[in-house]
């Protein structure tokens, strides 16, 4: 499948003010973990636990993207994209979660803003990308009201210090990994295994995403202020009843649990029996802060998932290519998820925030030919555009990642740049699908 055949689109059927971006997150890139006052997260202290991380790794260096900035700045804007999404460190910027604010970490991101303004680049900021500053998960977490307290005012001092020079701030990315992988399953920070808690902590989240709307509209009205939800279609994987019912529910779980809290201020019926004594507790009003308007929903979108009631799903039957991850390639269930979000929520806006695809490159004679990254890229661009074209007013499109990072539990084995970081000296290397990027927003193709 290694397709290099040129699309048959242009940047230009996106229109002008189409947004064409790179994403990545502050605990995947930046290292930097001891320096200029920094405190530590919960995924500090989740790569020290044994057999958590596939390599053993962890953040501390990353790829040094705290001491490269003017460097991988550079790179962003070689790519000819008008955007670039990135996450704040809370506990660089707040080293215990509440108390001092540490001005040296504050003047990172100033300096990240500055260098996208200097280069025409527009500013993206995620709150929270999963790394909860250690103090505060240690008072308790997102099971404690006075955590949801601490993000709130987190979230109104990176507003009033940088909010004016955003294009969009968005509160939480992937609430479902947040709750579901860190407090059901255990494989992500902070490593918990129980499935109350982790729907306590969904909820929760929620709330405080939509204490945090309020707050950030209070401190910049005109910023554009959203969500990043992952999200993909389900499929039952036979024709049994009972898949079809895991299908519905799945799709609850992943999809409707927060797209209907979020536009309806409601938890799906289906979902909260399902969930039985694990049902969140909801206080009086919760539902009426989580739909706090926002202005748009962002959408991580890698594959599509099939639900099972017997054997596991076996990803090949598809015969579609399969990345490193595991995931299928399957680019028709991007357009079909945005369209689906148009008709059953009318969200007035979606950006794909995150779409990518780690494949296990190889590097010859210092380059990486990687075909298939950027067939998968191109392939998933024409499935956004077909949804434009149905009427969705999905208005982004951010490539996941810029650089090879450090990808949580499968540490640094799994890569999803578009740029090679080499993890021994560090140096960047563009592999083919950033030239194939920067050709077709430069309009060159
Ligand atoms: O690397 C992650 C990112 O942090 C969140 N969305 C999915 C990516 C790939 O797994």
């Amino acid at each position: 499948m290694n397709k290099s055949v040129e699309p048959s689109y242009s940047r230009a059927d996106f229109g002008e003010d189409f947004v064409w971006g790179v994403a990545t997150a502050a605990f995947q890139i930046e290292g930097a973990a001891n320096t200029d006052g920094r405190g530590r997260s919960i995924w500090d202290t989740f790569c020290t636990k044994e057999e958590a991380i596939a390599d053993g790794s962890n953040g501390d260096v990353a790829c040094d993207h705290y001491n490269r900035l003017e460097q991988d700045l550079d790179h962003i804007a070689d790519l000819g994209v008008n955007a670039y999404r990135f996450s704040v460190s809370w506990s660089r910027v707040r080293p215990s979660g509440d108390g001092p604010w540490n001005e040296k970490g504050f003047d990172f991101y100033d300096r990240l803003i500055a260098g996208l303004e200097q280069r025409g680049i527009q500013a993206h900021l995620t709150l929270f990308h999963w790394d909860l500053p250690q103090a505060l998960d240690d008072r308790g977490g997102w099971l404690d009201e006075k955590v949801l307290d601490c993000f709130v005012e987190y979230a109104q001092e990176v507003t009033r210090r940088f909010g004016h020079r955003l294009a969009s701030i968005c509160t939480f990315n992937e609430p479902w990994v947040i709750s579901i992988l860190g407090y059901e399953k255990g494989v992500f920070a902070p490593g918990v295994q129980d499935r109350a808690v982790a729907m306590q902590v969904a909820h929760n989240i929620l709330v405080a995403h939509g204490r945090a709307v309020r707050a950030i509209r209070a401190t910049s009205p005109s910023l554009s202020t959203g969500i990043v939800l992952n999200m993909s279609p389900i499929y039952a994987a036979s024709e049994d009843p009972a898949d079809t019912e895991k299908a519905k529910i799945d799709d609850g779980l992943i999809v409707r649990w927060y797209m209907d809290a979020i536009c309806f201020g409601r938890y799906p019926v289906d979902v909260l029996s399902y969930l039985g004594k694990d049902e969140p507790a909801v206080n009086a009003g919760d539902m009426s802060v989580i739909s706090e308007p926002i202005d748009f929903i962002g959408v991580n979108y890698y594959t599509r998932n099939f639900a099972s009631t017997g054997n596991p799903w076996d990803v090949s039957s598809t015969g579609n290519q399969v990345t490193d991850m595991g995931w299928e390639v399957y680019p028709d269930g991007l357009c079909e998820l945005l369209c689906r979000l148009h008709a059953d929520y009318n969200v007035c806006k979606l950006m794909v925030t995150e779409n990518g695809a780690a494949f296990k490159d190889e590097v010859i004679d210092g380059f990486v030919n990687d075909l298939e990254r950027q067939s998968y890229i191109q392939n998933h661009i024409a499935a956004t555009l077909d949804a434009r074209r149905r009427g969705v007013p999905v208005d982004g499109y951010f490539v996941w990642s810029l650089l090879d990072n450090f990808e949580w539990a499968s540490g640094y084995e799994k890569r999803f740049g578009i740029i090679h970081v080499d993890y021994e000296t560090l140096e960047r290397t563009p592999k083919a699908s950033s030239l194939w990027l920067t050709k077709y927003l430069t309009g060159a193709i």
